[in-house]
């Protein structure tokens, strides 16, 4: 080593000396000494427990839910930050077929980081306090994993909503509409999102089933109480995507699937945002995000998000609104 070299290290660990760093643990690690740190003592049982007790008291409680809301893309978590910040009261289910949720919201287009937003759907990045560069007509968050951290961090917060991620919803509970005419949902069917792919390699895999509120013991309608709703927000079609929207065309005879039409960012962001909402042909059964493209043939956005976050807003009021009803 050179005698500047050593000079140099010297003086680097003289700074460290004379300025201490501080972190989390300064009262656990004393004068940066690592040597004999320590966490507190586990059983590999307790991690166990802690963990699956924790998971089936959830199964448990959302075997019955208000909401299910089915895909956790940028539409459907916008929408359950709304449904759930303004009734926490609801109980709140979403399902994700993804071991991470988040949908196609991780990126903005093609590999880009950036994410776009036209106006006015800015304000709920407002309302999240997510920062953007405002570029006039449209604002830029400048990594979209931003936009989707924030809003699960949010979301994954509220006391009523729970995540069910790595499961995928494989058909819809259906029933006959309380008015006698028609037909309603009345919850989801799920499985492992593992096994949901490997169907075709077993001879039998049951699933496992989500009921909507609003029955009573012995599976009769409970009038006194209110219905309980499916979002369906599970993006464009794809190995998992559009699954409502198929499903829907065998459920309600008069529909046939619009399938989503080619790009065009004007037409599609307002398309989206109008049929976003109530689906008229099945009770309780709601769409919001790219899925209402498939299902009502409208155009697509390509890499603009704010029909996302509007439609799951639009969605969400509209089920707020059942529920105040
Ligand atoms: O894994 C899917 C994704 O996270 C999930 N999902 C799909 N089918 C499911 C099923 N059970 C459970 N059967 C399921 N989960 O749904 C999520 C959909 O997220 P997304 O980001 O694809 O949809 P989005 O409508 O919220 O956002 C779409 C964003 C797009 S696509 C697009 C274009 O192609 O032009 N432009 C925009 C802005």
């Amino acid at each position: 080593q050179s005698a500047t070299q050593s000079a140099t290290d010297n003086l680097s660990q003289l700074q460290l000396n004379a300025t201490p760093i501080r972190h989390a643990l300064s009262d656990v690690v004393k004068e940066e000494d690592w040597s004999d740190f320590k966490f507190t003592p586990i059983r590999e049982s307790t991690v166990s427990r802690a963990m699956t007790s924790r998971y089936f008291k959830d199964l448990d409680k959302h075997a019955v839910s208000d909401v299910i809301i089915v895909g956790a893309g940028s539409s459907g978590l916008v929408a359950a930050y709304v449904i759930a910040k303004n009734r926490p009261d609801l109980t709140i289910t979403c399902i994700e077929a993804n071991v991470s949720p988040g949908g196609g919201a991780w990126l903005g287009g093609q590999l880009f980081s950036a994410m776009i937003m036209r106006k006015p759907a800015h304000l709920f990045l407002d309302e999240l306090e997510i920062p953007y560069e405002d570029e006039g007509d449209y604002v830029v968050v400048k990594h979209a994993a931003l936009f989707t951290s924030t809003v699960l961090s949010k979301v994954l917060q509220f006391p009523n909503f729970k995540l069910f991620n790595a499961t995928a919803v494989e058909d819809l509970v259906t029933r006959p509409a309380d008015n006698g005419s028609g037909v309603q949902v009345a919850g989801v069917v799920t499985n492992w999102t593992l096994v949901t792919q490997a169907h075709n390699l077993q001879s039998c895999m049951d699933p496992n089933v989500i009921e909507l509120s609003g029955y009573q013991n012995d599976g009769t309608r409970d009038v006194s109480k209110k219905h309980g709703v499916v979002l369906s927000t599970t993006g464009h079609d794809g190995p998992f995507g559009a699954f409502s929207a198929k499903r829907i065309v065998s459920i309600d005879n008069n529909k046939k699937l619009g399938g989503m039409k080619g790009l065009d960012m004007n037409n599609a962001e307002a398309g989206v945002v109008k049929g976003a909402g109530a689906y008229s042909g099945v009770d309780h059964m709601y769409f919001a995000g790219m899925e209402v493209a498939e299902l009502e043939g409208c155009n697509r956005m390509g890499p603009t998000f704010g029909a996302m976050a509007v439609s799951g807003i639009k969605a969400a009021e509209e089920i707020l609104r059942h529920f105040a009803a």
